[in-house]
C-alpha cells in the first residue's frame, strides 16, 4: 500500500507491461483487461530500451496483434495462423548469415537475441490487402548484423528465407507458394536504421503466429516484404527471386514500398482499414515514414518500380 514513504515510482520503472496494461485499459476498458488476463505464457525478454518510435499511435490489442495475421505456412486465413502454429519449434534454432561477406556465420537464436541490444519502437504496419495494425515490436536493427558480417563490394541485395518444413508447417504440403517463403531488399533498404529483425512484441517473446522466433519488420513497405521464422540471410549481387513476386509478378513487385498513389491491379491502395476502426484512413505514402525513407528512391520512377 502506499503511503507518505513510500518512494515515489518513476516512469522509468514502471514495467512496459504495466504501461500497456494502462494505456490498454485507458482505450478500451476492462473488456481489454479481460483479454489480457488471457496472455499465453510467452517468455519474457531480457532487458531491452524503450524508444520514442511512435509513442504517439494507440497499438492494436494483444488480441488482435495475435489473431489476425498472414502466415500462409499456417494456412490462407487470418486466424490460421493463431489455431495451427503451435506446431512450429522455435528451439534449437539458428540464422546464417552467409553469401557476399567477410564474416559469415550461423548464430544460434539466444546468442543473436543477447549480442544485440534490443528496442521497443512501436511501428504502423500495412498489409497489401488494404488493413494495417500498429505493433509494438522488440528487436535489433537488422543492420547491425550486415555490418558485423562485413559485406563485401559484391553485395547489393539481401535475401530472406524462411523455415522449410512441411511437418511443422502444414501450408507447405499445398502449393500455395514456392516455399520455402522467401523475400529481398536491397542493400541499403536491409542497412536502414529502420529495418529492424524483431524477436517479440508487447515485451514478450513473438508468439508463432507472427514469426517466431525471429522475423523482419520493414514499417515502410507492404506487410509480405517482412518475413517470418527466417533461417538464412544472405548477402547477394542480384535482385533475389521473392515467393509472392514469383507467383504473381504483375502484382506483387519487388520493393512493394507502400504507395497510395500506385494501385494493386485488383484494387485500391489508397485507403486501409485499421484493424479495430470502422472508418477507413488514407494510407500515406511509405506508409507515413517518408521523411525517414523517401531518398532511398531518389529518381526512380515508383510506378516502374513498384
Ligand atoms: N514466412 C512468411 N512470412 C510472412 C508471411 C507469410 O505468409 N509467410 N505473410 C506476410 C504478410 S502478407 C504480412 S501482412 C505479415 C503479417 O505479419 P503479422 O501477422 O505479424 O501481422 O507477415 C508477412 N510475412
Ligand atoms: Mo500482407
Amino acid at each position: 500500500m502506499a503511503t507518505e514513504s513510500t518512494p515515489r515510482i518513476l516512469p522509468t520503472e514502471i514495467t512496459p507491461e504495466s504501461v500497456y496494461e494502462r494505456r490498454r485499459e485507458f482505450l478500451k476498458g476492462s473488456l481489454a483487461l479481460a483479454l489480457y488476463a488471457a496472455l499465453p505464457a510467452q517468455a519474457a525478454l531480457p532487458a531491452w530500451k524503450k524508444t520514442a518510435w511512435g509513442r504517439d499511435e494507440s497499438p492494436n490489442t494483444w488480441e488482435e496483434v495475435t489473431t489476425y495475421n498472414n502466415f500462409y505456412e499456417f494456412g490462407t486465413g487470418k486466424d490460421d495462423p493463431a489455431k495451427n502454429a503451435g506446431s512450429l519449434r522455435t528451439r534449437p534454432w539458428t540464422v546464417s548469415v552467409e553469401g557476399a561477406c567477410l564474416k559469415p556465420r550461423t548464430w544460434d537464436i539466444d546468442a543473436l537475441t543477447k549480442a544485440f541490444p534490443l528496442e521497443e519502437r512501436i511501428y504502423r504496419m500495412r498489409c497489401v490487402e488494404g488493413w494495417s495494425m500498429v505493433i509494438p515490436w522488440l528487436g535489433f536493427p537488422l543492420g547491425e548484423l550486415l555490418k558485423q558480417a562485413q559485406p563485401t563490394g559484391r553485395a547489393k541485395y539481401v535475401e530472406f528465407a524462411s523455415l522449410y518444413d512441411p511437418k511443422q508447417m502444414p501450408g507447405q504440403r499445398w502449393p500455395v507458394l514456392d516455399w520455402p517463403y522467401a523475400e529481398g531488399l536491397r542493400l541499403d533498404e536491409a542497412m536502414h536504421p529502420l529495418t529492424l529483425l524483431s524477436v517479440g512484441i508487447y515485451g514478450r517473446e513473438l508468439p508463432n503466429q507472427n514469426g517466431a522466433p525471429i522475423r523482419l519488420v520493414v514499417p515502410w513497405k507492404y506487410g509480405f516484404k517482412s518475413a517470418k521464422s527466417i533461417v538464412r540471410i544472405r548477402l547477394v549481387e542480384k535482385p533475389p527471386a521473392t515467393a509472392w513476386n514469383r507467383a504473381a509478378p504483375g502484382e506483387y513487385g519487388f520493393y512493394s514500398n507502400v504507395n497510395p498513389e500506385v494501385d494493386h491491379p485488383r484494387w485500391s491502395q489508397a485507403r486501409e482499414r485499421r484493424i479495430g476502426e470502422f472508418f477507413k484512413r488514407k494510407t500515406l505514402m511509405f506508409n507515413g515514414y517518408g521523411d525517414q525513407v523517401a531518398s532511398l528512391y531518389t529518381g526512380m520512377d515508383l510506378r516502374r518500380y513498384f
